[in-house]
């Protein structure tokens, strides 16, 4: 499609939520064998009741806020967002949020509350969360600022209010950018795409906070940049096993451990692989490679189903998927409102 299309925003939300659904399936799992993974999908496509049965977890829950906030305000609210973000969770708690998250969302409920970003600057004895619960929410980002720079801005900011840490708030801005540049038709030329990636990320990860949250949590010194760059070796590798992928990119709860493994599944499933059926298309490939990494997989397939969307358009993701989970027409038609926003910014 073209860039920005109609389909590539729908893909972009609509694949978020399908692998948020069908990732909780092995979420916290060890390693998951391939088969197991197809036979999982294979059951999706058997599934005649089509009546969305998987239903979507905290990644959909807040990526939802996201959206909505951004239509309803026609812009960024950090005030909007963040009622959203604790009425959502005040509402339905049990969507299996991050342990240390829920004292955030629950400050946020409070109506005294003057300072919307302090209740997360609280977290981890002041030094806030790095959890990927900012990058899994980013999405709706890339689809409501056309302009880098705000994508950006936004991204940070919109996970700030519960990711205080750069780690955390860096990885959110990061996912943003990766779909952005997917739904400008970036993945067209995949060694172009990881080094617009390094390069943005190596301005942000010049900054203070970024290099004095590193050093304290004995990362290297652009911890994003380091593991973009293993992606793009890993890129240039004829074979990749699973082992590989959770031992240089990880595949835990932290966005650096998430975000970039999430980039490099779409990366690698460009290509069609020996390991998927020749009837699977990329996003299909996507979504089965990030669910056999086993560990956080329903965030890892959420954010690698977002971007993966946001290139092959909605056209790639299978009816029957669609239809299994809870949220994906919501997201369908969010899509189409976001892309009216986006044309008049
Ligand atoms: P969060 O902010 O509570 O962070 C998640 C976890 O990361 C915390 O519970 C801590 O264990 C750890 N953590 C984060 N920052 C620090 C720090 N500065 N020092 C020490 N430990 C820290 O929640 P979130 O919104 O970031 O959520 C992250 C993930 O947890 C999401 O993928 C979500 O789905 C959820 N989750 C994951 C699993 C799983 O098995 N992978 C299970 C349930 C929930
Ligand atoms: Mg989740
Ligand atoms: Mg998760």
């Amino acid at each position: 499609g073209s860039p920005a299309s109609l389909s590539r925003f729908r893909g972009a939300l609509v694949a978020a939520v399908v692998g948020d659904c069908v990732g909780g399936e092995f979420e916290g799992a060890e390693e998951v064998p391939m088969e197991t993974v197809l036979r999982h999908l294979n059951g999706l496509e058997n599934d005649t009741k089509g009546d969305a049965t998987l239903e979507y977890s905290d990644d959909t829950a807040m990526a939802r806020c996201v959206v909505q906030s951004l239509l309803t305000r026609g812009g960024f609210d950090e005030q909007d967002m963040a009622h959203r973000f604790a009425k959502e969770y005040s509402a339905s708690p049990g969507r299996g949020y991050g342990a240390g998250v829920i004292q955030v969302l629950k400050k946020l409920a409070s109506p005294h509350l003057s300072d919307v970003y302090q209740p997360a600057r609280e977290q981890y004895n002041g030094r806030g969360s790095f959890g990927n619960g900012g990058a899994m929410r980013a999405a709706p980002f890339a689809l409501g600022f056309p302009e880098q720079a705000n994508v950006k801005k936004f991204a940070r900011l919109g996970a700030m209010l519960t990711h205080s840490c750069s780690l955390g708030y860096n990885g959110a801005l990061l996912q943003a950018l990766a779909v952005h540049l997917s739904l400008q038709g970036a993945l067209e030329l995949p060694q172009q795409f990881i080094s617009k990636l390094i390069t943005e990320m190596e301005n942000v990860e010049e900054d203070d906070a970024a290099r004095s949250d590193a050093r304290f949590l004995k990362e290297a010194d652009k911890p994003f940049c380091e593991r973009l760059y293993r992606v793009k070796d890993l890129m240039g590798r004829s074979t990749v096993s699973i082992e590989e992928v959770i031992s240089e990119l990880g595949n835990g709860i932290a966005a650096l451990h998430s975000v970039p493994t999430a980039i490099f599944c779409v990366l690698h499933c460009l290509e069609p692989r020996e390991c998927f059926p020749e009837s699977y298309g990329g996003l299909e490939r996507t979504i089965a490679f990030c669910l056999a990494l086993g560990g956080d997989t329903d965030t890892i397939a959420c954010m690698a189903g977002a971007i993966a969307g946001a290139h092959y358009g909605i056209q790639a993701i299978p009816q029957s998927w669609i239809k299994c989970c809870e949220g994906a027409e919501d997201a369908d038609v969010s899509a189409g409102q976001l892309h009216m926003l986006y044309q008049q910014l």
